[in-house]
């Protein structure tokens, strides 16, 4: 179903249709998988229906995942890649060389590195905030700023920013705001619907969910944001696979499904810590504890199933995720299975470690992404560990 058809649908169901057309030959239901590098052309410089040159410009399966996170997140226009980290570099590729970007200081390891050390040497210049802090948000704004980039809630922190409230800093000094919705998921927040330009994921995470996919994902709500996008991935390459498009349009069909558990899993597990003499700080946005308990209820509909903890020490870390059997000890997150991650050793490592340090990304902080499994399973797996 597209456009019209899609009116009125709750999430699931646009979850299961969006995107999603009977194959016009044989009836098929499911999306087939158009693994082709190019298309006949009926005559010399006219493409295949109008469109279908050559599959770095257009390829229909994904053509159907773009239409099917569009509808999820409430725009207009969806933009595939070939990885979460390819998606934020081609929404920064729409700057030019003097411009300015503000960014949360929280992001992703592999997100700073990218501003520090590979689009800052094409004159683009980035100041770090914690936007948590609005008014910090409005502070670092310049004349040159063209982009706000923010990811709530935070890898690893959880800490998370007032959407509407930056969106407002960021149009009144003239840029565009981007979330990195990764840690949320669609399920649980829509930053599109409040103020955001541009929301973006590493589908290889709650959107895929399913561990066997790298990809991600941008939505719009603008037609000529979309088309710079689209130039811009058709002018430099990260085109994802038909493949992986058909993989992960088949895990956005359960999305709501699993996001429900890995809801209720998450919070079990973050109230389950967060009374355990052994843990010394619990970071979950749906604990009442939690210091933007309120903005995380007002923004978000459920607070998805990534918990960090501070248990003090590396030997104490070493203790606890080298013998859980449930949690494997992996980077990435968001899959049906729980994985346990040491962001300073792991997906933080690439950042310098006085910044790690003052985030609070130390050797006692410990990630984990919980899973999907029966939740006895899962806290049995923590109380053998933890004792
Ligand atoms: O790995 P890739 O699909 O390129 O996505 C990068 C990325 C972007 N944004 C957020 C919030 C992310 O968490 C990631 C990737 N993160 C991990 C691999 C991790 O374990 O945290």
């Amino acid at each position: 179903m597209r456009d019209e058809a899609l009116k009125g649908l709750s999430f699931g169901t646009r979850a299961i249709h969006a995107g999603v057309e009977p194959e016009p030959v044989t009836g098929a239901i499911m999306t087939p998988i158009f693994q082709t590098s190019t298309y006949v052309q009926p005559a010399v410089g006219e493409p295949h229906d109008g469109r279908y040159d050559y599959g770095r410009t257009a390829n229909p399966t994904r053509e159907a995942l773009e239409a099917s996170i569009a509808a999820l997140e409430a725009g207009t226009h969806g933009v595939a890649f070939a990885s979460g980290l390819a998606a934020i570099e081609a929404i920064v590729k729409r700057l030019s060389v003097g411009d300015h970007v503000v960014s949360e200081e929280n992001t992703y390891g592999g997100t700073t590195r990218m501003f520090n050390r590979v689009l800052s040497r094409f004159g683009i210049e980035f100041t770090y905030v914690d936007a948590r802090d609005t008014d910090a948000v409005a502070a670092a704004m310049r004349p040159n700023t063209k982009l706000v980039h923010v990811e709530t809630p935070t890898n690893p922190m959880m800490k998370l920013c007032d959407i509407a409230a930056v969106a407002d800093v960021a149009h009144a000094g003239g840029a565009l705001l981007c979330v990195d919705n990764t840690f949320a998921s669609p399920y649980n927040q829509r930053p599109l619907e409040i103020g955001a330009d541009f929301t973006m994921h590493s589908s290889t995470k709650y959107v895929n969910g399913h561990s066997d996919v790298i990809g991600g994902l941008v939505a719009v709500k603008d037609a000529e944001l979309a088309d710079d996008l689209y130039f811009i991935r058709k002018s430099t390459g990260a085109v994802p696979g038909p493949m992986d498009c058909w993989l992960t349009l088949r895990g956005i069909k359960t999305m709501h499904v699993r996001m429900q558990r890995h809801n209720e899993n998450g919070l079990a597990v973050a109230t389950w810590l967060e009374s355990h003499p052994k843990v010394d700080r619990v970071l979950y946005p749906g604990l009442p504890s939690h210091e933007q308990h309120d903005l995380a209820k007002r923004q978000m509909s459920g607070f998805t199933g990534m918990v960090s903890v501070d248990v003090g020490t590396l030997e104490r870390t070493k203790a606890l995720t080298e013998h859980l059997r449930i949690f494997s000890l992996a980077e990435s997150l968001g899959g049906v299975e729980s994985l346990v991650n040491v962001p300073a050793l792991m997906t933080h490592g690439s950042v310098p470690q006085d910044r790690r340090e003052a985030m609070g990304i130390t050797p006692g902080l410990v990630r984990f992404s919980v899973g999907i499994e029966d939740i006895e399973d899962i806290l049995a797996d923590l109380d053998r560990v933890l004792g």
